[in-house]
């Protein structure tokens, strides 16, 4: 049996066994193996950094998985049928859009997700930074192949988010806001960045890949000083830790979910939703756009997912792209 394949086996019957003993006749007849090639094949595992107990008749059992999000991690317990079947890890890559990017453009299949420990060079809008450090948070990018026109694309940005918020709040028990267009907030501070990026030509799109940068285990003193002020962790706002691949799965099964309504029936489903979860409705804001800032009340959104603001004046403006602030 390949090696990959061995350590998926294993790992797969450890999870079975859910915290308890896998003895090694068991693993000896699931890889058809002999008992010392299994015990060598546990050695393989300890030296990728998991830890695991040996007690004499009863087996092995896993103590501690490594902290790191190996496709290995994200596969088992996913229960997706295409988002991400297809696993691109790395542990340090530039950017992860990067890689979907050339991934898509290269033919890679719908659902297709690009995942890594750290980011040297992780990118918000408008060429901005994100601060993407080693094993802290989920720094992915998805691929999806949706049969749209250009101008219904931002609607996958607010279905994203959708997405990540109902995930958080499975997986822990914190509710987290939208701010229109890409963030989602704790308490005020950033804890998601979503990126939307396109593959297009005239008016066909071919790709859509969307960024997510979740930020999870950090302290604060992991944070750079500057964003001391504007972003958190789910650490931070919750005192505990969570597994990285848990909350990918939890994130890829409700994109998915989503992403299955929006095909069917359209935007309508998830602009439901994304309105119960949003704060930056009705609310005075100040919309800050490449070509100015614009203040109002956010009324809505609209079918295409355009944010409509309301001027002192009464007119009303759509806003395609900018940053919001909301006013106090
Ligand atoms: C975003 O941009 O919020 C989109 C972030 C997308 C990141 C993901 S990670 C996986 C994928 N690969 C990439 O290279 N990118 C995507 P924007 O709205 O422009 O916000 C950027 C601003 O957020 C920065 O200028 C900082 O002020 C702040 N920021 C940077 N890193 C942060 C972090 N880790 N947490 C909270 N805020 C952060």
């Amino acid at each position: 049996m390949h090696q990959s394949k061995v350590r998926l086996e294993l790992l797969q019957a450890f999870s079975e066994a859910e915290g308890d003993y896998v003895s090694g006749q068991k693993m000896s007849d699931i890889l058809g193996c002999s008992r010392t090639a299994v015990w060598k094949h546990i050695e393989d595992l300890r030296s990728e950094g998991y830890e695991l107990e040996a007690v004499r008749k009863l087996g092995y059992k896993i103590i501690k998985v490594p902290d790191k999000i190996s496709s290995n991690e994200i596969q088992l317990g996913l229960k997706t049928n295409k988002l991400g079947r297809n696993i691109h890890y790395e542990e340090v890559v530039g950017s992860t859009q990067k890689i979907a990017h050339t991934l898509a453009s290269s033919g890679a299949e719908e659902g297709t997700i690009v995942v890594a420990d750290q980011q040297t060079e992780g990118r918000g809008r408008l060429s901005r930074v994100w601060f993407s450090p080693k094993a802290k948070g989920i720094w992915m990018s998805t691929i999806l192949k949706p049969e749209i026109p250009l101008n219904k694309t931002p609607q996958l940005t607010l279905l994203a988010a959708v997405a990540i918020v109902q995930a958080i709040e499975e997986v822990t028990d914190l509710s987290p806001d939208i701010k229109w267009p890409n963030d989602i907030l704790l308490n005020g501070k950033k804890v998601v960045g979503i990126l939307t990026e396109l593959q297009a030509e005239a008016d066909r799109v071919h790709s859509v890949i969307i960024g997510t940068g979740l930020n999870i285990n950090h302290k604060l003193t992991d944070f750079p000083e500057e964003l001391h002020s504007i972003a958190t962790s789910l650490f931070l706002e919750s005192g505990k830790e969570f597994d990285r691949a848990k909350l990918i799965q939890a994130i890829l099964l409700k994109m998915e979910n989503l992403y299955g309504q929006y095909i069917n029936h359209g935007f309508k489903p998830i602009k439901l939703l994304w309105e119960s979860y949003a704060i930056s409705l009705n609310k005075d804001i100040t919309a800050r756009t490449l070509q100015g800032s614009l203040k109002g009340k956010a009324i809505g959104i609209d079918d295409e997912g355009v944010l409509l603001l309301q001027t002192e004046q009464g007119k009303i403006e759509k806003i395609y792209s900018a940053d919001i602030e909301i006013n106090s």
